[in-house]
């Protein structure tokens, strides 16, 4: 399929250590897939659903100890290990090919090699890369053609160029002991053992296009980030495309395919998805900053989607798609799981394969991080330009967080730096979801904590630096929102969903610069007055509540920026630590 002479000797040398019993290059075609597909219902890797209700549908269980991605077991292989930073893994990288090629070796005996030629964003688009995946799994090939573009053509125009980064998955036989998800930056390189889990093993996501990338846009000049991209349409059809950072279950696939509320969508106001989950943004030529999603699809979790919390993502899920460790319906090969809807199935199958109905145990039917991997075509509101090779012109950064309480509902920083600092500062308490206290702050910059490839005090320098070399005028405005103010009670305040399309809202008219707002220690905060909360269940009161700066509790969190930023000793950029001490200043 190529003649590229890098790509020939990468699969040939690693052919040569794992030894399979045949290869396979993926080309792209749909009889391929056919027959890859029939081939894993043969053996039980999938299982095909209802044809009528859910077409192109299949199921997958994986082993119940590989449920989703291992931070612990996840490394960053720098030869230095000052440039892996304090807040990644880091192993010898002559060390870890040791280890791993021990792994690896004959580790495909009597299976097959699948070559996966695959392309982050459009292919031939100048923001753009090429990957090569070798993996023994049909379930990471058939994920591949969803989430990235694969085929001949790639190959095609990836040329005899060395630019590709190389990825070998093997399963191995799944032990968690054994599991290791590297990364070598330098080497253009991803290693992952033992896994037969998305987010491990579908290269192109997380290790690729966020972990390698963000270290080859440092020395590229572009950033490679954990964002959704979404355009506000407004009613003279003129459409602002934001990108928008948050941790793990802050809401990210939802405010990406947002429906806004009744009197938006009569004024004509509309909401497009570019991408859920990660961004690539570099200069364009006219010097603004624009962005693609690199990915070909989503790859999102399954419970707590319901038409009621994200409509546009339930019904993209209805055809071609791959449901991961989900409920299966036994009576009509459909499938469901916790938060789609209160009926769980009379005769259904939990995610580990025993029978279940809902009462049959006390356990969820579905894995919680259970996932649905669906084409991005597939969504109604997918933007018209998800295909654009120059990609989208970005006018404004959003980070977010979940705070019980300090951080108001949305508030805008002053200037490119100090938009910096607020997005290194993001934050989330832990949820009661997740395992340990409920109410532990986690900081998590920019939501990159177990996605940067790289030293994250360089990391933040990267963004200091884009801002240098991008004219004031270019620039996006930064902002933050904290959709999760908790009242004495516990309670969510603000309504979310659907409603945070009026804090989009605003954030456009500071873009436009229609709309006043209030300086304040933290940076510019609405007027109460200005955010439009016609028809929505709050009111001016407490809405004033929840847009209020507390110096008192802001100066307590200098306290603990200082202390985070600590960790990053001399590279932390003096313009964050400077901010850091306006902030106290400020505060004061
Ligand atoms: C994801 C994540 O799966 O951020 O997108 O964990
Ligand atoms: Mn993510």
């Amino acid at each position: 399929m190529t003649n590229n002479k890098k790509v020939l000797e990468y699969v040939e040398s690693t052919a040569k250590l794992v030894n399979p019993d045949n290869i396979v290059w993926i080309d792209g075609s749909e009889a391929q897939y056919q027959a890859l597909t029939e081939q894993s219902l043969a053996n039980g890797e999938l299982i095909k659903l209802n044809e009528k209700l859910l077409p192109g549908c299949y199921l997958h269980r994986t082993a119940v100890n590989d449920v989703a991605r291992v931070e612990g077991r996840t490394f960053i292989c720098s030869r230095d290990q000052d440039n892996a930073g304090p807040t990644n893994n880091w192993w010898n990288p002559a060390e870890a090919y040791e280890k791993l090629n021990s792994i690896l070796k004959d580790s495909y005996k009597g299976r097959t090699m699948y070559v996966i030629p695959f392309s982050m964003g459009p292919v031939g688009s100048p923001l753009s890369k090429i990957g090569i995946e070798l993996t023994d799994s049909i379930y990471v090939v058939l994920n591949m053609k969803i989430m990235t573009r694969v085929g001949a053509n790639v190959l095609e125009a990836l040329g005899d160029s060395n630019d590709f980064v190389r990825g070998t998955h093997a399963k191995v036989n799944i032990d968690e002991n054994e599991r290791y998800i590297c990364h070598f930056p330098e080497d253009n390189t991803i290693i992952s053992t033992n896994s037969g889990y998305g987010g491990n093993v579908l290269l192109g996501k997380k290790c690729f296009a966020l972990r390698i990338a963000s270290f080859q846009g440092r020395q590229e000049g572009w950033m490679a980030e954990h964002m959704l991209i979404l355009g506000v349409e407004k009613p003279d059809g003129q459409i602002f495309y934001v990108g928008a950072a948050f941790p793990s279950a802050c809401g990210k696939t939802n405010l990406a395919m947002l429906i806004p509320p009744n009197a938006y969508t009569e004024a004509g106001y509309k909401v497009w998805c570019v991408g859920d989950d990660i961004a690539w943004i570099k200069p364009g030529p006219d010097g603004r900053l624009y962005a693609i999603n690199p990915e070909n699809g989503f790859f999102g979790v399954a419970p707590g989607t319901s038409m009621k919390s994200n409509p546009n993502a339930l019904l993209a899920t209805q055809s071609n798609t791959i449901f991961t460790n989900v409920v299966y319906n036994k009576d009509n090969s459909t499938v469901w799981w916790e938060g789609m809807d209160k009926n769980p199935p009379a005769n259904g199958v939990d995610w580990k394969g025993n029978d279940w109905n809902g009462t049959t145990s006390s356990e969820k039917g579905a894995q919680p991080n259970s996932r649905f991997t669906s084409p991005a075509l597939n969504c109604a509101c997918i933007s018209s330009e998800f295909e654009a090779p120059a990609g989208v012109p970005i006018s404004a950064f959003i980070f977010g967080g979940r705070r019980a309480k300090t951080t108001p509902l949305v508030y805008q920083a002053r200037d490119w730096n100090h938009g910096v600092f607020v997005g290194s500062i993001m934050s989330s308490e832990t949820t009661a979801a997740a395992i340990g206290a409920t109410g532990v702050l986690r900081r998590d910059p920019m939501a990159m904590l177990p996605f940067c490839g790289y030293h994250m005090g360089d990391y933040f320098a990267h963004w200091i630096e884009m801002g240098a070399n991008t004219p004031v005028d270019k620039q996006p405005k930064f902002f933050n929102v904290n959709w999760f103010r908790l009242d004495e009670n516990g309670n969510f305040i603000w309504p979310g969903f659907g409603d945070n399309m009026r804090v989009l809202d605003w954030i456009i008219k500071r873009v436009e610069g229609t709309v006043d707002a209030k300086e304040t220690a933290i940076g510019y905060v609405p007027n109460a007055t200005d955010l439009d909360i016609t028809d929505c269940d709050i009111d001016m009161p407490t809405l004033e509540s929840i847009l209020a700066v507390d110096n008192a509790a802001w100066a307590a969190e200098a306290e603990g920026i200082k202390e985070f930023y600590g960790k990053f000793g001399d590279r932390l950029p003096v313009e964050l630590a400077n901010e850091c001490e306006n902030l106290v200043a400020k505060t004061k």
